[in-house]
């Protein structure tokens, strides 16, 4: 059976009992290395970043390139009503009300951590459901092979539009395996409030094993295809980012190493963190890229 990474069942029973605040001034007292002999990845469970990290420090090129833009400009943006168009090879395409689409299906807490591309770092309680379970809702079909997302595009509240680089709509996309697995998820919440519009209201792709990239904020259309979709930063630069984009901490990015990474916070957890394969999921993941050279097909 699946079993979600970083829950609380990853921490010792002394930890356990202990309260969020108690446990933070024990390991700030010093007793991280001899008392709690917490893992790294009980750590994180406990301590994910703060909900002003994860909204005040994004990447959303359509509202500007600078980290702090997104929470500056996003809230302009209108999301309710919100419209989601699925077609191609679905057995019940349409554009959907996002109330329609996801409604009924129930969201869970996932703590994962996130890995940007450009080697910083989070650790996100997301809320969400998993992909799959939209995709049986619509009905994938035979020859389906890939599937394929894309951004809104309002001119009228995204001032990043204008300025050059990338094409818009922002696109990504999965190899159907990777859509299904249950490790992907859509988020539509983070520490159980509705995502923030900086963070990709309504509804976000997380990929948690692949570079933050891959995960496409503020959906409006979700295509089943039999052909690799385009993919926004692979098209722009192939040379430095892959399709498949998954982390890994042995291929370097050209211009810089993978082999770590810069854990966003001032908080005690501050540092650099060595980087995880398939960013700590490849227990879970890593057989989805069997047989495949990962340093030749990045
Ligand atoms: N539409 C859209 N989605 C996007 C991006 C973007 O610029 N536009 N940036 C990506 C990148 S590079 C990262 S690291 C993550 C950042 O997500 P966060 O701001 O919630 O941390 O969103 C990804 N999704
Ligand atoms: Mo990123």
């Amino acid at each position: 059976m699946f079993k979600p990474d970083l829950t609380h069942a990853d921490v010792t029973p002394k930890a356990a009992w202990m309260n969020r605040r108690q446990l933070i001034a024990a390991l700030g007292a010093g007793s991280l290395a001899s008392g709690l002999g917490l893992s790294a990845r009980a750590q994180e469970a406990l301590t994910p970043n703060t909900y002003e990290e994860i909204t005040s420090y994004n990447n959303f090129y359509e509202f500007g390139t600078g980290k702090s833009d997104p929470a500056q400009n996003a809230g302009a943006m209108v999301t309710n009503p919100w419209t989601v168009k699925v077609d191609g090879l679905v057995d019940n395409p349409g554009d959907y009300a996002l109330e329609d689409l996801i409604g009924d299906l129930p969201t869970e807490e996932r703590i994962y951590r996130f890995r940007c591309v450009e080697a910083w770092s989070m650790v996100v309680p997301w809320n969400g459901f998993e992909l799959n379970k939209l995709l049986s809702k619509v009905g994938v079909q035979q020859g389906a092979k890939y599937v394929s997302f894309e951004t809104a595009v309002l001119p009228e509240v995204m001032n990043g539009l204008r300025s050059g680089g990338l094409e818009w709509p922002y696109r990504e996309g999965l190899r159907l395996d990777e859509a299904m697995h249950p490790l992907t998820i859509m988020a539509t919440g983070i520490y159980g409030e509705p995502i923030p519009n900086q963070n990709g209201a309504p509804m976000r792709l997380v990929v948690p094993w692949k570079y933050g990239f891959k995960s496409i904020k503020s959906i409006v259309r979700i295509s089943l295809t039999d052909e690799e979709p385009y993919a926004t930063w692979n098209q722009t630069n192939p040379r430095e980012y892959g399709f498949y984009a998954n982390v890994n901490p042995q291929v370097d990015h050209p211009r810089w190493s993978q082999a770590s990474e810069r854990r966003i916070g001032g908080g005690i957890f501050a540092r650099r963190v060595d980087t995880l394969m398939f960013n700590g999921y490849e227990d879970q993941v890593a057989s989805l890229y069997d047989g495949m050279d990962l340093t030749a097909q990045f």
